[in-house]
């Protein structure tokens, strides 16, 4: 990717990326804080469940499924207690310090995972999103979209190749995953400010000019002459 922008600013950013299992989202986060890195800005690229070190011990809890069994609000609950350590002790401090944090999941997850797949109703997430997260939502949410069909094939392949376990959330069925996918697209048009969806079914480099492009549009980076 060419180098084209410079940094405009000392202040410290937060953008998060969502979407359904095997969108390639880990993969455009990582692109996009390599990309910010090299022109020079702070940039620390992080993930959900996890990032903090309490939050990384409650993400083993979870994606192993030992807690499938109390059902999707206990799963809810914990992923907000794993996002309040991850925010107060990794996002924030590092904000204050004109980092860009790019985090890889944020709090759309719950409301597509817990919410629109599992069935808790909404106004637990506008609750604890009240509780939790307050005013520190990111500014940008980058939902990374694709059929279910070609993300499915892709963890498939990726398994085969990495011989890797499915963790709790790959393992359920095709309904689920189009529910998720539903619920991201319905979480995107209630935050238009905020969220942009973009087309995961092209190729890595297609969908991060994509998203350069945006980040430049959202955050006036300039242009260099
Ligand atoms: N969860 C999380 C909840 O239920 N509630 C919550 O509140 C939160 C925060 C996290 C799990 O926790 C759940 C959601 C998840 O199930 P995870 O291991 O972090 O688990 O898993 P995911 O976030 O789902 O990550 P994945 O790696 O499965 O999916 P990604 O990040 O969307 O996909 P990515 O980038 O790793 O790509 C998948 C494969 O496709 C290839 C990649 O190389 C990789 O092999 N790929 C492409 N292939 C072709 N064309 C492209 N454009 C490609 N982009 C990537």
């Amino acid at each position: 990717m060419k180098s084209d922008v410079k940094p405009t600013r000392a202040r410290g950013r937060f953008i998060s990326f969502e979407g359904g299992e095997g969108a390639g989202k880990s993969t455009q986060a990582r692109l996009l804080a390599e990309h910010l890195g090299t022109l020079g800005y702070p940039t620390l690229l992080t993930r959900e469940p996890g990032g903090s070190a309490f939050a990384e011990k409650i993400r083993r809890f979870l994606l192993e499924g030992r807690v499938k069994k109390y059902g999707p609000v206990a799963e809810a609950l914990l992923f907000y207690t794993a996002r309040l350590d991850h925010l107060n002790n990794l996002i924030l401090p590092n904000m204050e310090k004109g980092v860009w944090v790019i985090s890889d999941r944020f709090l759309d997850s719950s409301r597509a995972y817990q919410g629109a797949a599992s069935g808790v109703e909404e106004g637990i997430f506008d609750a604890l999103d009240r509780l939790v997260v307050g005013d520190n939502q990111p500014e940008l949410t980058i939902i990374v979209d694709l059929p279910v069909e070609v993300a499915s094939a892709r963890v498939a392949e990726r398994q085969k190749n990495e011989n890797g376990e499915v963790d709790r959330f790959e393992s359920e069925d095709r309904q689920f995953h189009e529910r998720l996918r539903a619920g991201f697209l319905e979480i995107a048009a209630n935050n238009a400010n905020r969220c942009v969806i973009v087309d995961g079914n092209q190729s890595r480099e297609k969908v991060a000019a994509l998203i350069w492009q945006l980040v430049v549009e959202r955050f006036g980076l300039q242009a260099l002459t």
